[in-house]
Order: structure tokens, then sequence, then C-alpha cells
């Protein structure tokens, strides 16, 4: 058959069409899916066969040399990488040998033999870590000439907390409904699981809390338990294990009985019965993470046991099947008056020593609640006895959820590396909660993740350099952000030195962008109340005084800030006294923590020489130039990055610019009610009058429990 001119013509239309469609499409395709593995064909010939020169054939050695899944899921990540990246299918070989004790169980050893690379390790999931690090080392452009690396991880436990909720939310979470779908497991695991557990591994995340801290006692029911375990069985592959929150209530809630009496023998009989029925579906089960007697929620305390007894319970009868019980010092009492910033410190400090040694006391890594910047929480060298895990929120539920460009890397370093003074000099956060500081073996990090069902993860594009930087650092908390941020940005952006730039340079300005339009020279908690998003340093009246911001900023007309050396709350008796007397002096504290330790009249004479109210308002107004700085450098990115993402963030730094002026204003129109000064040269004057700040109200903020 002929076709006629017109059908000629409309054929090759539909040709060309589909072409420009796919091209297109092809050009657009990028929503962020891929996370920061993405493999993509090294467009620079002379990099791209250097590397592919190295890799011609890839040796695992381990002392099993059986296949096993993960050594599966280990060839597979190497050959969809390896074709992607340099367009070469290595062939690939394991061998059995028995490297070196120091590899434990999840280090490997990276080396090259001639054309063939190397990868050693004690067990399969070292394998796979070590196949990670190989991928990122080319998709950063290292050379492999003479790699010889070795690498294990200083944290036992590397966790992500999620706080999701039984009918799919998020608790605290900005970025969708919760990955796991209840509804359909067991039957049906999500292909997106896997893709989950493979970001995780990526950066040797090993084990995932799947559930809410403010718990469900439904969970621990053999109906939850089945879908549960089939989760379990896709992460295990990936070297993930999987823990779930448990409410200490649940004797009563689901077990019939009258009491959850910690020292009661029929409670005690109830959570070993319960654990046996846990590890009969999950056999690695990791353990509990539990929230009690804190916001309300059921503990210990309502029978007037301590913590230690609660958690002594649940350890007792994990402890058969090698599990932990992950207590949380997140507790702050309704009976005690005082400073909040000591709570956690006072119902602890004195339980050192008693906890089974399968507890862990997980801290947040500061005392009140993730606030933007907060000093480390008092309880960090004061638990000797105790391993002592941290806990941070990647998900910024107080650095503008995932609306706002907030790299926490340098949030997370300045925690570890401070050191408490604990034990002498060098008793770093980072050493008390790797175990070294004091002996302990059993180590945990954990990240309340910023994950959801959102197409790309994190809700903001830039956000995934979040769980990218707590994974890096959970391996290794001597990284430094600078280095995160780099490597982060050649996974997703690629290696062109005016995209990786810029892009770097943002990520690390951003945390303190955030800390000066929200809460510089140490306030804090002076957001809005319930979501937490936007200011609220007006916010008093609450059923709890230190719910309220002015409980915080204190501010009068002769001051502002919160007064914790001797002359105020004191909790800085709490800390060792080099540490201590450091905060504690005028001369020596530094401006971030000013107003965490001090109250200083408006007038106080800053380093800088200016007062400290000119200070106050010239920080609010350098985090608005930042954000401004950052909409330029990213209109420059165009064309250079894809056009999706570009689009998407751009609108994005739309809002933080908004937000940022909006918090500005606020706070320097509320605090100008008190200091009753003029805002300094250089600082804008706000655009509306304080009424409609405190009356304005954003129209939905995701993520409250309930709602
Ligand atoms: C606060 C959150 C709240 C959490 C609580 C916690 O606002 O939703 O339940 O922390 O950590 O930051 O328990």
């Amino acid at each position: 058959m002929t076709r006629s001119p017109a059908s000629n013509l409309r054929h090759w239309m539909l040709v060309v069409g589909c072409w420009m469609f796919g091209a297109l499409a092809a050009l657009r395709a990028d929503d962020g899916y891929r996370l920061w593995l993405r493999y993509d064909r090294i467009s620079d010939e002379s990099a791209r066969t250097a590397l592919a020169t190295r890799v011609q054939a890839i040796r695992f050695a381990c002392p099993n040399a059986n296949d096993s899944a993960t050594l599966a899921a280990a060839r597979q990540e190497l050959t969809a990488g390896l074709h992607g990246l340099l367009g070469v299918v290595p062939r690939m070989q394991t061998v059995a040998a028995t490297p070196t004790a120091e590899l434990g169980d999840e280090g490997f050893r990276l080396q090259h033999d001639g054309a063939t690379i190397v990868i050693s390790a004690r067990r399969d999931i070292g394998i796979l870590y070590g196949a990670f690090d190989l991928l990122r080392r080319i998709q950063t452009r290292q050379s492999l000439d003479a790699i010889d690396v070795t690498s294990v991880p200083k944290i036992q436990r590397r966790l992500l907390n999620h706080w999701d909720n039984l009918n799919g939310t998020v608790a605290r979470g900005y970025a969708g409904g919760s990955l796991w779908n209840w509804f359909t497991l067991p039957d049906h695991v999500d292909a997106r699981i896997t893709d989950y557990a493979r970001a995780c591994a990526s950066v040797g995340i090993n084990g995932a809390v799947l559930t809410n801290v403010n718990a469900n006692a439904r969970f621990l029911t053999p109906q939850m338990l089945e879908k549960t375990a089939a989760l379990a069985t896709t992460l295990r592959t990936y070297g993930i294990r999987v823990y779930l929150t448990a409410r200490f209530s649940a004797p009563v809630e689901i077990g019939g009985l009258k009491t959850a009496d910690p020292l009661d023998p029929e409670v005690r009989a109830w959570w070993v019965k319960k654990a046996d029925e846990i590890y009969s579906y999950i056999p690695d089960f990791g353990g509990f993470l539990v929230k009690a007697n804190s916001e309300g929620q059921p503990g210990p305390q309502d029978y007037k046991r301590t913590h230690a007894d609660g958690a002594n319970m649940m350890a007792d009868a994990l402890a058969p099947h090698g599990g932990i019980v992950m207590w949380r010092a997140f507790v702050y009492s309704h009976e005690a008056p005082d400073d909040r910033a000591k709570q956690g410190h006072q119902e602890f400090a004195p339980l050192d020593g008693q906890f089974r040694p399968n507890v862990v006391v997980q801290v947040k890594n500061g005392p009140i609640d993730f606030m933007p910047r907060e000093p480390v929480h008092p309880l960090f060298g004061a638990m000797p006895q105790t391993p002592l895990g941290m806990e941070f929120q990647i998900s910024q539920e107080y650095l503008g959820c995932s609306t706002q460009l907030a790299f926490l890397a340098p949030l997370f370093e300045e925690v570890l590396e401070t050191d408490t003074h604990a034990n002498g000099i060098g008793t770093t956060v980072g050493r008390i909660i790797d175990g070294s500081a004091d002996g302990h073996t059993l180590s945990v990090i954990a990240g309340v993740a910023n994950t959801g069902n959102d197409r790309n993860w994190t809700g903001h594009p830039l956000a995934q350099s979040n769980w990218y930087a707590f994974g890096r650092l959970a391996w290794d908390h001597t990284l430094a952000s600078a280095a995160i941020a780099d490597e982060w940005t050649r996974m997703t952006f690629g290696n062109d030195a005016k995209v990786v730039a810029p892009i770097t340079r943002m990520l690390l300005e951003s945390r303190e962008t955030v800390v000066n339009y929200s809460m510089p020279l140490g306030l804090h908690h002076i957001m809005a109340e319930g979501h937490h998003y936007g200011p609220g340093p007006w916010v008093a009246d609450l059923p709890r005084a230190d719910w309220t911001s002015v409980y915080y900023h204190r501010a009068t007309e002769q001051g502002i800030g919160f007064d914790r050396t001797a002359t105020g709350s004191n909790a800085l008796a709490l800390q060792a006294p080099e540490f201590a007397k450091f905060y504690g002096e005028l001369a020596t504290c530094p401006d971030e923590f000013l107003l965490w330790f001090h109250h200083l009249p408006w007038d106080h004479k800053m380093r800088s020489g200016r007062a400290l109210w000119d200070e106050i308002a010239l920080h609010y107004q350098k985090g608005v130039d930042s954000v401004r700085t950052w909409q330029k450098t990213w209109a420059s990115l165009e064309g250079s990055i894809d056009p999706q993402i570009h689009a998407h963030v751009t609108s994005l730094l739309c809002i933080q610019e908004r937000e940022a002026r909006h918090w500005r204003d606020a706070c320097l129109l509320y605090f100008q009610t008190f200091s009753k000064r003029p805002l300094p040269a250089g600082v804008e004057p706000p655009e509306h009058d304080l009424n409609y700040y405190k009356n304005y109200q954003p129209a939905y903020v995701p993520g409250r429990d309930g709602a």
C-alpha cells in the first residue's frame, strides 16, 4: 500500500512529534526520584576511559563466597551503575577469602589489582557498602589508579526514625505520606521500598524505626507484625533491620491486662511473650524505640517506677533475641517548674548505671527540641555508664519544613565535634555516642527521617542532601560537612565546577541563614504554635509555660535572653566546669549562643561594637539577604541543571525569601515593643504592622499528629 502525500506527511509529523516529545520528556524527565544514585554516562571521554580501564573486572572477596541476596544486590547495583556511568559491564566474581578482623561486620576494603577492583569484606553487607563506595568515587570523578581504602563505621546502629502513623500520615513529615503501605502489605511490597533501601545502604544506614514515637499499640499485633515482616524481608537484603516504637501501655491496650506496671510479673511475662512473637515474624528484629512519660505518653512513672524500670523490663524481654531498647530522654516533667533545658538531665543522669546492657538512652542533640541551633544536651558526658544514642531531626520541623533550604550537615558536625570536657579535653559528643569515650560497644545514631511518598522523596529537591549527610556522618562522624556537600552535589548535579561551586556554597551557608532569619544569637523556641512553621515570638498562655515563646526569649524593656548561668536557671552547672565557664562568661561565650545562656540589655555592646538590638536586627536582615543572593545564584544555573528541578527550587526559594522576610518583620516588630529602638540602617522596614503577623495563619502545614 502506498501512502498519499497527506498521510505521508501525517506519518512523518507523528514520527517527528514522537521524537520531539521523547526528547522533551528526556529533557524534563528528572523528577528527583533517583536521589544521588544517578548513573548517567560521564560525558568527558578521557575521564570516562581512565576510570573504565580500572574496572574491567570486579572481585568480591569474602569468607562465605556463597551467593546471597545482598551479593546479588551489589552485583546489580554495580552493573547498572558502571554501565550507566562508564558504559562498561565488568566481569564479576566472588572468591572465598578472610579479610582482617578489623573490618568488623560491616566494613570493607577497596583496592585494585591491575584492571580488577577488589572489594573485601567479612560479610556480604560490607561488599554492598564497598560497591556503593566505588560508585560514589566514580560519580564524583575520583581516580581509581592507586585506590586502597579501608572503611569501617564508627557507630554500630545508624538508624532512620520514621514518625509514621498507621493511617499513612507522617508526624512532622513534609514530603507526602508514609512510605509504608499498611493496607496492601504483606501481599504487595512496593518497588519503592527497594529504592528506599538502596538509598539508605548507599550511605550506610542500617536500621529503620518504622513507626511514630507517639506510638500506636496496634503495631505490635500479629496482623501488623505480619505486614512489618514483609517490609523487613525487602530491607534485609540491603542490611537494614527493622525496629518499632513500643507503646508502654500496650499490655493494657492490646493485651487485656489491667496494668502496664513494669514490675508486675504478668506485665513482664506479656512483654517476653510479645518479644518471642515478634522474633517469630522477624528473626533479626532490631528492637524498640520508646517515648515514655513524655508529652502525655504512658510510661513507668504512671506506676511510680523509674525510666530504668521501664526500659529494663523491655530490655529483658528482647535480650534473648539480641534486641535492644532505645529509651528516649526527651522527657520534661509536668510537675517540674524548672528550666526545661535541665529536665532531661534531672530525670536521667541519676539513673546512670541502672540500665541493662542492651539499653541505649537516646538523647536529642540539644536540651530543648531540634531548634535551628542549640548547645549540646547536658546528658552528653553525664552518663558514662550508659550508652547514649544521638537523635537528630532531619525533617526540619523548626527549619522551614520542606519549603526551605537548610543543609543540616553543619548542624550535625557542630554538635558531634563539641567537646563536652566530660572526661578531660577531647570528649566530643561524637566520641561519646560512638562509645569510644566510655568503652561501650553498643552505639546508636538516629535521624528523624525527612522522607515521604512525594515523587522526589523529601519534598524539597535539595533536602535529599540531608538524608545523604545524615547517613554519611552516621558512618563516620568526623567527615567534614563541606566534603559531604561537595560529594552530594557532584552525585546529584554532576561535576561541572560551574554547578558544583555555587550549589555547595548555598548548601553550606543555608543552615546559618535560617538561624539568622529565624532565631539568631541563641534565640530559640519562638516559632508559631502547633504547626511550628514561621514566627510566633508572642506565643504565651498555653497549658504549659515551657510550650510558649515568651518563656524562652524573656524579652522585657530591660533586655532579652534566657539566663542559664548561676544568676539564672544555672543549667550550665549541669555541664563540665570548662564547658560551663566557656559559655557562662560573656568574654568567651560565642555570639551564636549568647541569648541561650544570657539575659542582656538591649544596649549590650557586642563584639562587633554594635548594640545588641542592632545586632539582632542586622542578623535578621542578613538572613533575608542571603536568600536573595541564592535566588540570583540559582537563576544563573538555568540551563546547567535539569529544568524541572531548577524550576522547582526556583519556586521554593521564592517561598523562602518571603518566609525570611516574614520572620524578620514579625520578630523585629514584636521585639521592638520592648526595645523601643529604631531599626538600624540597612534593615528594611517591615511590610505590615505587628497585628498582621500575629493574625497570620499559613493555609495548611502538614505533619501534625492527629491533624
Ligand atoms: C517535637 C515534635 C513532636 C514530637 C516530639 C518528640 O513537635 O511532634 O512528638 O518532638 O520528639 O519536636 O517526641
